[in-house]
């Protein structure tokens, strides 16, 4: 919500396909344990491949919402804006397939934020007067989370991008703990993670070394 302050230093990305071997319960038990890790946002990246109806995808959303809103944390949808205006989210997150940002904001008006991925300069530019309010660049590194993700960045391409936005912007792709101190010396706000979390064993730990590398920058 616009009203709130978007703190995008330790944004957590995941829903049950981030964990193929586990029941859908129990993936929505071990996001919950990491939304309350000390993270500033969640977003529900849900892919809706493995409900058996939209109601119980409506339904995991809904418990993963109410988690963070206790935790006080951030609750972002990833590409469904029906979804999104259905639970009042915080905001949505689109990629550069999904409707312009300006389509987006006449269907949830302005108090929802809205989140664009962007990859290359050419997106930067024009992500620069879309009317996102934030933005993640990547990948940054090569994942596995992600079977589409354009091409790696890579860390000097990075910091040039970097010069020429003036967005809140969080990195994301491939991001482990030993990479935290180079992009902490980027102008990025925060960096947006999968693996990093869904795959500790000791999640407070490691978003702990998150805030203690990146500080807020916006
Ligand atoms: N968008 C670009 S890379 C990526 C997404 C959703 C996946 C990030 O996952 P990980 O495990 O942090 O590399
Ligand atoms: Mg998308």
């Amino acid at each position: 919500m616009k009203n709130k302050i978007l703190d995008l230093r330790a944004y957590f990305i995941a829903g049950p396909q981030d964990f193929p071997k586990l029941s859908i319960d129990d993936s929505v038990n071990k996001i919950s344990v990491i939304i309350k890790s000390g993270v500033t946002v969640y977003q529900f990246r849900d892919k809706g491949t493995i409900y058996k109806n939209k109601n119980q995808r409506l339904e995991v959303a809904k418990r993963l919402q109410e988690v963070a809103q206790k935790a006080a944390v951030s609750f972002i949808v990833n590409d469904d804006v029906e979804l999104a205006r259905e639970l009042s989210a915080d905001g949505i997150h689109v990629g550069q397939d999904d409707d312009s940002v300006s389509k987006i904001r006449e269907r949830i008006g302005q108090e929802m934020w809205v989140g664009l991925s962007v990859s290359n300069d050419m997106e930067l530019e024009r992500a620069q007067k879309s009317g996102a309010d934030y933005l993640g660049i990547g990948p940054i590194y090569p994942t596995n989370s992600k079977s589409d993700a354009a091409e790696p960045i890579g860390i000097n391409h990075l910091r040039k991008m970097l010069e020429h936005n003036q967005l809140p912007t969080v990195g994301i792709g491939g991001i482990t703990q030993s990479l935290l101190t180079e992009l902490s010396e980027t102008k990025l706000g925060g960096v947006a993670v999968i693996s990093l979390l869904t795959e500790a064993e000791n999640p407070e730990k490691v978003v702990k070394i998150i805030k203690q590398k990146i500080m807020q920058k916006d």
